[in-house]
């Protein structure tokens, strides 16, 4: 009762998305990891999405067992999507890349993960947000610090400055150890 036709049709709420973006692997010869990011930094503000803001392209060590260097970004986006549906967009931009899932982790011309979510939490088989890598990968941290430092993961409930700074302390340390 109370309810029209038209509220039940209302579209979604946009909602805010963190996204990272990573890619290891040349596509060709003049088209690199960091021309890869730009080109999936503009993919991401066409509809669906909008791109509220975006974080600095870095270059970073490969975690695992990847050799090559990767270009790291961050991306805060604006949509109507579901996580899920979101995820499926994605995936499908991934493979627009050339990407091929071969063993985790092994080197890719692109990795579109979604880091936060307004919405809170979220835990399926096919998607855990916050990322679960988060408060633990530099390359992630330093160019969202840029664009979302008040942004609270709502695993630890810090912010993103706060796990930005922590990390860079925890590893400055790991250096000092190791001499
Ligand atoms: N999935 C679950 N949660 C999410 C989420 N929040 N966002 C699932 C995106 N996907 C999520 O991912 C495997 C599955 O994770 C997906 O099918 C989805 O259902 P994938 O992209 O196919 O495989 P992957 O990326 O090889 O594995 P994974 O575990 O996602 O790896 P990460 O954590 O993405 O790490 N080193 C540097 N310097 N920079 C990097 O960007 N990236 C990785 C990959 C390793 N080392 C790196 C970097
Ligand atoms: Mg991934």
């Amino acid at each position: 009762m109370g309810h029209s036709g038209k509220q039940r049709l209302r579209k979604p709420k946009k909602q805010l998305y963190a996204i990272g973006i990573g890619s290891n692997q040349p596509l060709s010869r003049r088209l690199g990891p960091r021309a890869i990011v730009m080109a999936a930094l503009l993919e991401l503000d066409r509809k669906p999405l909008k791109v509220r803001a975006l974080g600095p392209i870095i270059r970073s060590r490969p975690l695992g067992p990847s050799t090559r260097d990767y270009a790291n970004s961050a991306a805060v986006i604006a949509t109507r999507l579901s996580p899920a549906a979101l995820l499926d967009h994605l995936q499908a931009l991934e493979a627009q890349f050339g990407r091929r899932r071969r063993r985790r982790w092994g080197a890719r011309t692109l990795d579109l993960d979604i880091l936060l979510w307004e919405g809170g939490p979220v835990r399926s088989p096919r998607l855990a947000i916050p990322h679960p890598g988060l408060a633990a990968r530099a390359f992630v941290l330093e160019p969202l610090r840029a664009i979302a430092p008040g942004w609270r993961d709502p695993a630890s409930g810090l912010r993103i400055a706060h796990l930005a700074a922590r990390n860079a302390r925890a590893r400055r340390t790991e250096h000092g150890k190791a001499g």
